[in-house]
């Protein structure tokens, strides 16, 4: 397992590169530009300068999240190939860098949902927070009219331009269901793969989060039966997932431990922290020890470790704690607290002294 952390950039993120540095066992970091529009090609000059940043804190930048994809490729419309090969362009210019895994996701209109960014968590630090009777029975275009109106309702990760848009987009996927979307995923990802074949790179999808479709919006990368149809629509091992616990996990019903087990060789990244659910379908983030929540986290490493994961992990979100001010669920300290209970997790799986492991290897 390789560990890594995400960064948002110079001036985007409160946590420096000095300080991922001093993480324990932390390689990489996880970046993305994130000011380049979906469907941009990325210019090759910020990749590069990108990449001395990171090398000159000793920090290798292995993995992207995300190179994210313009809304007429999970529509469907013919527009969507010239997107798509303004993608290849930067998968290329990726490749150049040494980049070896893209993650991305393929939810529309929105990425991760959160009713709450500073939620209590009854310890005086707070946490990512989704109250599931707020977004359950919410018409779309209500919403429209609601935000316009300058609604209450919290909506993570939304940039201002894209609120604009809002109602054209619900508008466009209007009729656009489940199994369209199975097809608009497909078509992108015979495009995408024999490049990422062609570029020695692993392209790993993010599940929806949460898990189920929102605002009347189709989400399909919900749990193992669909990952399963997911990895068959392009079989290849460039075609992989990033296996992240804590989206999965919103629904309890998902056998992650499982996940890993059958889809070993297809997880390139992993993003590894726990949620609690509530008995009304509710869920807080939580740090990352098993005890404070619903998901297995302790099992998940120890499913890691079984089958011997040499890919990238990352803590992902953390909660808000010891005062800090960062961006929600990306601070620093539980992060951090939350990567040495990860290498906690796995040395104590396997752990072999290093002159053991000498030893091992000459016998
Ligand atoms: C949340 C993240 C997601 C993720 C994208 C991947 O913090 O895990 O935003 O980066 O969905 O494309």
């Amino acid at each position: 397992m390789k560990m890594s952390f995400r960064w948002f950039g110079e001036g985007n993120d409160t946590v420096t590169l000095s300080q991922i540095r001093q993480i324990p066992g932390v390689t990489d970091i996880v970046w993305s530009l994130h000011d380049i529009p979906a469907g941009e090609e990325w210019p090759l000059d910020r990749i590069l300068a990108l990449r001395d940043q990171a090398a000159a804190h000793g920090l290798g930048i292995n993995v992207v999240e995300s190179v994210n994809i313009h809304e007429d490729i999970k529509l469907g419309l013919p527009s969507r190939d010239a997107y798509i090969e303004n993608y290849i362009k930067t998968m290329e210019k990726l490749a150049q860098a040494g980049v070896k895994v893209i993650c991305y996701n393929f939810m529309p209109v929105f990425d991760w949902l959160r009713t709450d960014l500073h939620h209590p968590s009854g310890d005086g630090s707070t946490a990512l927070f989704y109250e599931k009777s707020r977004i359950e029975n919410v018409d779309p275009f209500e919403l429209v009219r609601q935000i316009n109106a300058n609604s209450t309702l919290t909506m993570p990760g939304w940039e201002p331009e894209r609120l604009s848009h809002l109602a054209s987009l619900f508008e466009a996927y209007r009729g656009v269901t489940e199994e369209h979307l199975w097809d608009h995923l497909k078509y992108f990802l015979d495009k995408v793969i024999p490049a990422a074949e062609t570029l020695g790179i692993r392209m790993a999808i993010h599940p929806d989060d949460p898990p189920w479709p929102i605002f009347g919006l189709p989400r399909i990368i919900t749990g193992q039966d669909n990952l399963r149809r997911f990895l068959a629509l392009h079989d290849s091992p460039a075609n992989g997932i990033t296996l992240c616990s804590g989206s999965l996990g919103a629904n309890p019903a998902n056998d992650i431990v499982g996940m890993i087990h059958e889809f070993a060789d297809r997880i390139p990244f992993a993003h590894i922290r726990n949620v609690k659910v509530f008995d009304n379908g509710d869920f807080i983030e939580t740090s990352h020890r098993t005890q404070d929540g619903t998901v297995d986290i302790a099992g998940i490493v120890r499913a890691y470790h079984d089958i011997g994961f040499d890919g990238y992990a990352r803590p992902d979100h953390g909660r808000h704690i010891w005062d800090e001010q960062c961006r929600p669920g990306y601070g620093l300290y539980d992060r951090a607290l939350g990567i040495m209970y990860l290498w906690g997790l796995w040395d104590a799986a396997g752990y072999r002294a290093p002159s053991a492991a000498k030893e091992g290897h000459a016998s």
